[in-house]
């Protein structure tokens, strides 16, 4: 943990009235320092910080955009708290980061705004509203996909709120480079060059098994699936560092492996990721606009709330660049 010093209390005050109001309220760490013209609070493990002084509702410069940027690909999840946005400016802040993606799961996507997915527990008409569970098991989004998505921006709409007062349905997320950066040498030449398949479709199907409330895939909707291949090793298109791509929800197999070997393998990689020390775990607030980069953490949502207690999330998805 970082010490608090003269010079991050008088940063503090440079991001101040929001800096100061979200103090002790953050999940990060408590030090504030203002980094060309925005306030970054780190959290303590390799991943994680809010943004602090950012309007998301105004119109955010390329200077800022820049910062904000560069924030993101230092830390991989950032948070920006207490953000009153609408559809169109979710959409408009999330292009700025690349082609937005449609969900293929489109009874799902918010009715006119097809780039935002409903992530939520509510139901209408006997029906859930969205994506009831979505992402309750560890995965990038859109691994399964040819070209996997950059990044994810999710927007807490409504958050379950237990009596006591306590917020549920945190999300938590791993560093898929440090757990790289951790592996011993011998592991991280034994993975070199291996590949992995990708498929979206057992999952769902897996989570229907189990009682999920999800709509059954149609036809059209596994085609347009039907998985990808991606190096098990990839390396981040901005900072140019590894980072282990295989995830316990929606990797179905190492290919160049027996069956045996490539289950073994990927529950010894799958485990090594969610080690705690390459966590961060995201305590949602109202307001939140929380983005992560695909590319380098994987993530799961907490499935500990159920009705009457609601949960609404919208998340646009930013296309990635391929090959990689
Ligand atoms: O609802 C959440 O906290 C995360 C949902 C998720 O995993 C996703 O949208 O990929």
């Amino acid at each position: 943990m970082l010490h608090r010093s003269a010079r991050h209390d008088a940063c503090d005050d440079a991001v101040a009235p929001l800096g100061k109001e979200m103090a002790g309220r953050a999940a990060t760490g408590d030090i504030a320092r203002v980094e060309m013209g925005i306030g970054i609070r780190r959290a303590d493990g390799p991943i994680g910080a809010e943004i602090v002084g950012v309007d998301l509702s105004r119109p955010v410069s390329d200077e800022t955009f820049a910062a904000i940027e560069g924030a993101f690909t230092e830390r991989s999840v950032i948070a920006f708290r207490n953000q009153t946005i609408d559809e169109r400016q979710h959409v408009a802040f999330s292009r700025r980061f690349g082609e937005l993606e449609v969900h293929v799961m489109q009874q799902y996507l918010l009715d006119g705004v097809p780039e935002i997915l409903l992530v939520s527990n509510v139901q209408e008409n006997g029906r859930p509203i969205g994506l009831v569970d979505a992402g309750q098991y560890w995965h990038t989004d859109l691994c399964y996909e040819p070209t996997p998505s950059r990044c994810s921006l999710l927007y807490a709409r409504e958050v379950p709120v237990r009596e006591d007062g306590t917020v549920l349905g945190d999300t938590m997320f791993a560093s898929a480079v440090a757990a790289y950066d951790a592996l011993p040498e011998a592991m991280k030449r034994r993975i070199a060059g291996l590949r992995a398949l990708h498929r979206y479709g057992d999952r769902y199907d897996a989570m229907r098994s189990a009682g999920s409330g999800r709509d059954a895939m149609t036809a059209e909707q596994r085609e347009r699936l039907p998985g990808a291949v991606h190096p098990v090793v990839r390396t981040h298109p901005q900072t140019g560092r590894k980072a282990i791509y295989v995830n316990e929800g929606l990797t179905v197999r190492i290919l160049d492996l027996p069956e045996d070997e490539s289950r073994d393998l990927l529950a010894e990689l799958c485990a090594h990721i969610i080690r705690p020390e390459f966590r961060y775990v995201h305590k949602w607030q109202l307001g939140d606009l929380l983005m992560w980069d695909n590319c380098a953490v994987q993530h799961c949502a907490v499935a500990d709330y159920a009705p009457p207690l609601r949960r609404i999330m919208h998340r646009t998805t930013v296309r990635g660049s391929a090959p990689f």
